[in-house]
C-alpha cells in the first residue's frame, strides 16, 4: 500500500459504458424476450422486498429533477455477459420495480439485490470454491434471477428508497482450477432508489462526492457517498472517517479484480496497478476528514478500501468485502 501506484487513467474504456443512467441503447425501448424457464413467481405471489442502506447523513436537501438528473424507470432492463451486468438504468423510483433480465453470456448468471452489508463470510466461501447458498449468508438479499447461457426472464421486488448493490455470485473456474464468484471479475453494481427520505440528488451529476466511513465493531463497515454520477474531468472525494480506526480509500476502474484479491488476501502488497487503481488516501485516521481530486474518464469506477483485516480464527477479510465499497457512475 506504498504511495500513488498509477496515475494515468485516460486510456481506460469500457464497451458498456454509455448506456448508462436511463439512457436506452438505441434511444428506444429495450425489448427482451421472455422465457417460461425463468424465475418469476407465481401470479399471485407478493414481489420481495429488501430494506435498502440507510440515506446518508450528509444528504443534499431535496432537489427538483433538472435536465442533467436521471429519471428513475419502474422498469429496468438488465443484460448479463462475462462479467458485466449491462443496465439501462441505475435509478428506479420507491415501490414495486420490474427487472427484466436476459442472460447473453455463455455461463450461468444469477442477479442478486441487497443492501450494501458485510460479505466476507460468504465469498471466502465462494472463492474457496465451496457450494453454499446465498439465502445462508446474505442479510435481507433477494436472488432475483439464476439463469442458464441464452435464458430470458423477467421479476418484480418492492424497494425502499436507498442504495443497493446488485451482483453476480455464480463460481467460475480459473485456468488454474482456482474458483472466483463472478463479482470478482466487475459484474456487480449500484442501483439508487428514489423516494421519501431519499431524494434524486445521490444521482444529479456532481463533481465532488462526500463519502462517510462508518460502522461497528463486529458489523458491516461501510463506505456511505452522497453521490453515485460525477460528470467527466476532475472528481473531488470528500471522505470522513467515522470509524475508530483508519482505512484507505482507494479508486479504480470497475473490472476483473479476482487475481488482485487473490493476492492481496494472500498478503502482496504494491498490486494497484492490477485493478489499475490509484490510493487516493492512505489510513485516513478516525475521526480524519480528507480531501483529494482525481481525473476520471466517463465508465464505472469502484471505491473502496483494500487494507485486510484479520477475522477472529485468523483468516483474513478485505475491508471492501466487509462493505467498504461503492460503485459510481462517470459520464
Ligand atoms: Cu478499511
Amino acid at each position: 500500500m506504498k504511495r500513488k501506484e498509477i496515475h494515468n487513467h485516460k486510456k481506460f474504456s469500457r464497451r458498456n459504458v454509455l448506456k448508462l443512467m436511463g439512457v436506452t441503447a438505441g434511444g428506444g425501448v429495450v425489448t427482451i424476450a421472455l422465457n417460461a424457464c425463468g424465475t418469476a413467481p407465481a401470479p399471485t405471489a407478493a414481489p420481495p422486498t429488501v430494506t435498502p442502506l440507510p440515506p446518508p447523513p450528509t444528504l443534499a436537501p431535496t432537489q427538483a429533477a433538472g435536465a442533467d438528473t436521471a429519471p428513475a424507470v419502474a422498469t429496468v432492463n438488465v443484460v448479463a455477459k462475462e462479467f458485466v451486468f449491462e443496465m439501462d438504468s441505475l435509478v428506479a423510483p420507491a415501490g414495486k420495480v420490474h427487472f427484466t433480465f436476459k442472460n447473453a453470456g455463455k455461463m450461468t448468471h444469477d442477479f442478486w439485490i441487497y443492501a450494501p452489508q458485510d460479505l466476507t463470510a460468504y465469498l471466502a466461501k465462494k472463492r474457496a470454491g465451496e457450494k453454499v447458498k446465498g439465502k445462508n449468508y446474505l442479510k435481507g438479499a433477494t436472488e432475483l434471477f439464476d439463469l442458464e447461457a441464452g435464458k430470458s426472464g423477467e421479476n418484480d421486488i418492492v424497494l425502499q428508497p436507498g442504495y443497493y448493490e446488485v451482483s453476480c455470485f455464480v463460481q467460475s473456474k480459473n485456468p488454474d482450477g482456482s474458483t472466483f464468484p463472478h463479482i470478482d471479475k466487475g459484474q456487480v453494481q449500484w442501483l439508487t432508489v428514489t423516494g421519501p427520505g431519499f431524494p434524486p440528488a445521490p444521482v444529479t451529476p456532481a463533481n465532488t462526492i462526500a463519502v462517510e466511513m462508518k460502522g461497528e465493531e463486529g458489523g458491516a463497515w461501510l463506505f456511505v457517498p452522497d453521490k453515485l454520477v460525477a460528470p467527466a474531468g476532475e472528481v473531488t472525494f470528500k471522505v470522513t472517517n467515522s470509524m475508530k480506526m483508519a482505512h484507505d480509500f482507494v479508486v479504480h476502474p470497475l473490472g476483473d479484480a479476482s487475481e488482485f484479491i487473490t493476492k492481496r488476501l494472500g498478503g502482496a502488497k504494491g498490486i494497484y496497478p492490477l485493478i489499475k487503481g490509484e490510493e487516493l488516501m492512505e489510513d485516513l485516521g478516525a475521526g480524519k476528514t480528507d480531501t483529494k481530486t482525481m481525473k476520471l474518464t466517463p465508465g464505472f469506477w469502484v471505491a473502496a478500501c483494500y487494507i485486510v483485516g484479520k477475522n477472529p480464527d485468523g483468516s483474513p477479510f478485505l475491508h471492501s468485502d466487509r462493505g467498504q465499497r461503492f460503485v459510481f457512475t462517470v459520464k
